[in-house]
């Protein structure tokens, strides 16, 4: 069986939200298109708390964007983003949700971050996402969301580890940064990662 899995739809990852990815908001319409094509989907969402690690505002004179670190791991320190029970945190108003059977929250914990909807980044906790789908009798999963040089890339590592056949839906993402997301597309081709376009699903 086939599932969708719908990353970080956030009202922060799209323009005017507190990470704001280029364009986040055009997935949406083909993020929608999909949904049908599909036995499952599943969403993941970034729940932070307020006090969260990976915000810059957590670490005196450290800025946005500049390398920092969180519990012995290199971290990227992010503006304040999705923290919980906030409207930035919420599903984007625009993404039909009637058709997702379970959301994974991540990110949680203050002391460590999590990308990848399955684990967080030192591989510490795991969300419980890769035992729903097998569960669930999924066998492919299909990545569409935000952003792909982040969240979307590091939960199609996992994926393929947990051994899923994984393909990515390419137009249905949309980068922070292009060179990032130029390198995770081919670190992931390589591991068997198939890129594809949303008109090509089904
Ligand atoms: C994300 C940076 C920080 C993402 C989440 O959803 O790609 N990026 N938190
Ligand atoms: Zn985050």
């Amino acid at each position: 069986m086939n599932a969708l899995l719908l990353i970080d739809i956030q009202n922060d990852f799209v323009p005017g939200g507190a990470l704001a990815v280029p364009a986040g908001d055009a997935i949406l319409p083909l993020v929608n298109q999909l949904q049908p094509q599909f036995e499952l989907v599943v969403a993941t969402q970034d729940w932070h708390p307020a006090n969260h690690g990976s915000f810059a505002s957590q670490h005196p004179g450290r800025r946005p964007f500049e390398q920092g670190e969180l519990h012995g791991l290199p971290q990227t320190l992010w503006p304040d983003h999705c923290v919980q029970g906030t409207a930035g945190a919420e599903l984007h108003p625009a993404l039909d949700q009637h058709r997702i059977e379970a959301i994974f929250r991540k990110g949680t914990n203050p002391t460590l971050d999590s990308y990848s909807g399955f684990f967080d980044n030192g591989h510490r906790k795991s969300t419980g996402l890769a035992d729903y789908l097998r569960g669930r009798g999924v066998r492919q999963v299909w990545l569409a969301g935000l952003a792909a040089d982040y969240c979307v890339y590091f939960s199609a590592l996992d994926a393929v580890q947990e051994g899923f056949a994984v393909a990515v839906v390419e137009d249905a993402t949309r980068a922070i940064s292009p060179e990032g997301y130029e390198q995770a597309r081919a670190d992931l081709q390589e591991r068997g990662v198939r890129f594809v376009q949303a008109a090509d699903v089904e």
